[in-house]
């Protein structure tokens, strides 16, 4: 017993004064490159062990990582039910968008500042079939660079799924924490049911940042709202928050009638890391919804990068981010300029031709008439955001 405490008291004198210093030598220029932050993320210098090699364009991947939840709605019987496979699947895709990357990469524990995608950056992936679930598909693509925007289409033929959406990041630093909210949003589609659902994204804040080991939390409500009238709002709360429990939120289901909400008819919570249960409204029965810690997620295949063309994410960015796995940050720095200026230099060549880029799967509209309508059953603040009435969407 003794010899335990011992031990645990030199690890400590020898961490404390170490970790101190990492903190404060290497914080400092960091802290200080944060207190001038413009706002936009891919500009802002990290400290080079919180540097990842995945290009930001992969996240959109995120999505699909249960695929039979992200096919799920295409088979239930009814409206409701196909609201709430809807509202599970988006509930499922939480925990490896916002917190997965954190639980796995690397040795600090910390979410890492992701590669800035290049204009054109392809993603292509797919999840094979799996029992009675066919392939699910993915291809994404960075249509602005200036500021960063991607465009995604997830399909699932054989259900009759499409998902696609488009995400960007307005940001802002607040003295302590990097509030992110997200721009664009998503429409899941119903082929056989010709339903469609607008969804759209949290806002979310970097917390740990002194501490050089950022994570996110997420903060406010998301909605989806369905073409059949299900509208869903899910409201997250975290340490800060009444609950004090950490991802926690609380989901409520209502049908809209006449432009009036509805009473609410399910109500889930719980911590979208871990598990949920729906309450239905009606029957007071409550019964477990999902468990995020015995579903483990499915990540999708990627061809091999010799079969990949120049602009796929992963050829791209091997060269930085073998560098980066490497901890030769000096040769990440290079291959990274190197890939930037190759960029600048398109980007010229274009403005002297006066033939500005044109984007391959995706294209802007002005008016997207699905998200146009949806969004007008989104509480007033949120359906104002002009985001809702035009989209990036397949070609
Ligand atoms: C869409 C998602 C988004 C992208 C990421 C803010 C962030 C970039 C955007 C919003 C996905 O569907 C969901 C998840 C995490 C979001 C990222 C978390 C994050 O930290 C990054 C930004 C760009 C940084 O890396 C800032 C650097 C920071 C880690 C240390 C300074």
């Amino acid at each position: 017993e003794d010899s335990g405490k011992t031990e645990a008291r030199s690890s400590w004198t020898v961490c404390v004064p170490i970790c101190y210093s990492i903190i404060l030598t290497g914080s400092k220029g960091f802290l200080k490159t944060l207190s001038t932050f413009t706002g936009d993320l891919s500009q802002l210098t990290a400290p080079s062990f919180i540097l990842s090699g995945t290009s930001l364009l992969e996240y959109s991947a995120y999505w699909a990582e249960h695929p039979n939840l992200f096919a799920q709605a295409a088979k239930e019987s009814d409206e409701e039910r196909r609201a709430l496979a809807v509202l599970k699947w988006f509930l499922a895709t939480l925990k490896g968008q916002f917190a997965a990357r954190n639980e796995t990469s690397g040795r600090m524990f910390s979410e890492k500042k992701p590669l800035n995608p290049v204009l054109g950056e392809i993603f292509h992936g797919s999840w094979a079939a799996h029992g009675d679930v066919g392939e699910t598909v993915l291809l994404a693509e960075q249509v602005s660079h200036h500021p960063p925007i991607a465009a995604y289409k997830i399909q699932n033929k054989k259900a009759g799924v499409i998902y696609r959406g488009f995400n960007g990041q307005k940001s802002g630093f607040t003295g302590r924490t990097i509030s992110v909210k997200q721009v664009g949003h998503g429409i899941y589609h119903l082929d056989q049911q010709k339903e469609d659902y607008l969804i759209t994204f949290p806002n979310l804040r970097l917390e740990g940042l002194l501490f050089m080991a950022p994570y996110v939390e997420l903060s406010g409500s998301s909605y989806i709202v369905s073409s059949t009238g299900y509208v869903a709002t899910i409201d997250y709360s975290g340490r800060g928050w009444l609950s004090g429990i950490k991802n926690s939120f609380t989901a409520t289901l209502s049908k809209e009638s006449g432009g009036l909400k509805g009473a609410t008819l399910h109500t889930i919570s719980g911590v979208w890391t871990g598990s949920s249960k729906i309450r239905n409204e009606m029957t007071k029965k409550e019964t477990p919804f999902w468990d995020s810690s015995t579903n483990a997620p499915r990540h999708l295949n990627v061809e091999p990068l010799l079969k990949q063309e120049r602009y796929n994410s992963r050829l791209l960015w091997e060269k930085v981010a073998k560098a980066l796995a490497a901890g030769d940050f000096d040769l990440a720095g290079k291959e990274k300029s190197e890939i930037e200026n190759w960029q600048r230099n398109l980007r010229k060549e274009e403005r002297g031709r006066n033939e500005p880029w044109v984007q391959r799967y995706f294209e802007w509209v002005e008016l997207e008439p699905i998200s146009s309508k949806l969004s007008k059953f989104l509480p007033a603040k949120n359906s104002e955001e002009s985001s809702f009435s035009n989209a990036w969407i397949p070609k």
